[in-house]
């Protein structure tokens, strides 16, 4: 290519295109590891992203394969590069004229990942924001610049005005939102050489406006709803209606990753229960039923995983596992010793918990158990946990400390409840309030983990506890971590954090519980009883059950979706 270059090159940085050890989860360790130490922790990383003949990417992710899709439709496939970094002084050049660079976390400053690079210190940075970085101030972008425009989009494109870094990184428009509606007409802007909006804001498109893609996205993401309706506070999706991708579509996206080398299809969505639904969230099993088995059915689909689901649905429709399992847990890449499937498998899939609380629940959240009432929510989540488990589903959940007013009651309650679930089949992942751009509680300020409390402490390194004790599997070099703990807290945590962390730290390190009990609130040694068990049957409220909505379609039918509430 060399000195003509592309006129539009669309770039995504190594961490977030990265299939990193073929595990969507494991990738996400590259947003929370801190850049500086990945040596020291043995992380493999970076590996380099396989590249076609021609230089473009093979994989990039999702959101810049829709944009890809978007521009297909006025420009040649000939004006088009996709690719890493390592390839944009190919593809950058005189004729260059728009580069549109997709951010899926950019800086590491959204939930989870904003949490974890502070244990090694103030100054440490991610590995995805450094990954970043390499991409948004490449020399070939920098040396060209004076004849080109720089478009920034993706889910986490709001964190680079967050961090007042649009004139440092020379951003001429960044796009915050749903792109379908707004990128052709910036894209053709930018290639005639006028003037871009600073920011845009891209709003839900219709159904009809989301193409199918032309090549192959990282982890053979594959989206199957869009949008959500639920409605929690703290979520930038909330408000967007819930809609499913049309069967046909969602094939043919299959069919155009498997044909570029994949044999792993993760289905991606708010919640998949909201796939093709009724009204009123109602779960639509023949659907999803049919859907698993329409991907299963594609040559050379060898594994189908999951990203996002709720908690509801599994107790709302009790036949939903039965149905579902056999092609959901037998067509999972994971596998883990404590399965009863005859494979090992299980299916993985994210669920939102975030606080066990009522109180907040029902000031933030409380969509999120519907059909179920605010006050059912923790009797849902230990019924949830006990069927998914039964049927090999062991979900990765999220908690939320420091949401805005969250009290040490508060915090009590989803500890105790955390010890009810003591023995489940899971991940639990404690992450920190963040107010997201265009969220109800957008304006509150962020939860820091500075300012954690004894109790929220205790919940945070109980949580990684549980997940020690499930996942590991070299037991042998278990005493070697215990050891390093006290190491690290008395050489570097104290300082940083504190001696609130040390009896919740020392719980992580497998301290015995005639040191810890009188300690800390949780009492592991056997004497302690929960609180909460899960319940024989969760009843769903009479009037809930009563049809509310009529059956209707579309926008009307998300905005029917939001009245619920
Ligand atoms: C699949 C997925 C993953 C996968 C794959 C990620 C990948 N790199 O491909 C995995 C599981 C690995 C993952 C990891 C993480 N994810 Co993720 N992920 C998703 C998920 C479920 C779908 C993404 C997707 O493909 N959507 C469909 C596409 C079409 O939407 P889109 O990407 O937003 O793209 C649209 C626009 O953003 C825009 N656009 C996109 N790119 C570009 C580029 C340009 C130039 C322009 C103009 C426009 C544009 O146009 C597109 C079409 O409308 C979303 C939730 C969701 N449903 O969107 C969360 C989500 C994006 N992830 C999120 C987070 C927080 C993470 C993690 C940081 C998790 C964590 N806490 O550790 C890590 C980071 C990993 C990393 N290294 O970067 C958050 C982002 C929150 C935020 N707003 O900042 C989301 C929104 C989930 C949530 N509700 O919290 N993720
Ligand atoms: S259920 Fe999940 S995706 Fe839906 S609004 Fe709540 S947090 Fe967002």
């Amino acid at each position: 290519m060399g000195l003509r270059g592309k006129k539009i090159v669309l770039a995504a940085s190594n961490s977030e295109s990265s299939e990193y050890e073929q595990k969507a989860w494991s990738q996400m360790l590259l947003a929370t590891l801190p850049a500086r130490y990945t040596k020291t922790f043995n992380v493999n990383w970076p590996r380099p992203n396989e590249v076609g003949p021609d230089g473009q990417a093979k994989y990039v992710p999702h959101g810049l394969r829709i944009v890809e899709s978007l521009l297909l439709q006025k420009f040649s496939a000939d004006d088009i590069a996709v690719c890493y970094p390592e390839q944009l002084d190919r593809f950058i050049g005189d004729e260059t004229r728009v580069v549109g660079i997709h951010a899926h976390n950019p800086l590491g400053i959204t939930f989870a990942t904003d949490v974890y690079p502070y244990f090694y210190g103030k100054d440490v940075e991610p590995i995805n924001a450094a990954e970043f970085r390499k991409v948004i101030r490449h020399p070939a972008l920098r040396r060209h610049k004076p004849h080109l425009k720089l478009i920034v989009g993706g889910p986490g494109s709001w964190q680079l005005e967050r961090k007042n870094l649009l004139d440092e990184w020379e951003v001429d428009c960044l796009v915050d939102g749903e792109g379908e509606d707004v990128v052709l007409p910036l894209f053709e802007g930018a290639v005639r050489g006028e003037p871009l909006p600073r920011k845009v804001e891209g709003k839900s498109p219709s159904l009809d406006r989301i193409p199918p893609i032309h090549h192959r996205s990282t982890y053979g993401v594959v989206e199957i709803t869009r949008g959500c309706g639920r409605g929690c506070q703290f979520c930038s999706v909330a408000l967007r209606g819930g809609k499913s991708i049309p069967l046909p579509q969602i094939l043919h996206n299959v069919r155009a990753q498997v044909a570029e080398g994949t044999d792993t299809i993760l289905l991606t969505t708010e919640d998949l229960f909201l796939y093709e639904q009724g009204p009123k969230f109602r779960t639509n099993v023949p659907a999803l039923k049919r859907l698993f088995e329409s991907v299963a059915a594609v040559p050379g689909v060898k594994h189908i995983n999951l990203t996002h689901g709720t908690m509801a649905p599994f107790l709302a429709n009790p036949e939903l596992l039965d149905e579902l399992s056999e092609l959901v847990v037998g067509k999972s890449s994971s596998q883990h010793e404590e399965s009863t499937h005859p494979d090992k498998r299980y299916a993985i899939m994210f669920i939102g918990l975030e606080t066990v609380s009522p109180r907040l629940f029902n000031q933030y959240m409380k969509g999120k158990a519907y059909p179920f009432r605010p006050e059912q929510w923790p009797d849902v989540v230990l019924k949830g946990m006990e069927l998914q488990n039964k049927y090999n589903w062991f979900p990765i959940c999220t908690f939320i400390l420091g949401l805005p007013g969250e009290t040490e009651e508060d915090t009590k309650q989803s500890l105790d409840l955390l010890f009810a679930l003591k023995d489940s089949k899971w991940v639990v992942v404690p992450t920190l309030f963040v107010p997201l751009e265009d969220t109800r509680l957008g304006v509150k300020e962020s939860a820091t983990i500075y300012s954690l409390t004894d109790l929220q402490w205790e919940f945070f390194f109980t949580c990684w506890r549980y997940n020690l004790d499930f996942w590991r599997r070299e037991r042998a070099t278990q005493w070697k971590f215990n050891i390093g703990i006290p190491i690290y807290y008395y050489l570097m945590g104290q300082k940083i954090f504190g001696s609130k962390l040390k009896y919740p730290l020392f719980r992580l390190a497998h301290f015995p519980e005639w040191f810890l009990r009188r300690r800390l609130y949780l009492d592991f040694s056997g004497r302690m009883q929960p609180r909460w068990q899960a319940p024989d049957h969760v009843p769903i409220p009479e009037y809930r059950l009563r049809p509310m909505i009529p059956e209707v379609s579309g926008s009307t039918r998300e905005q029917a979706q939001l009245q619920v509430f």
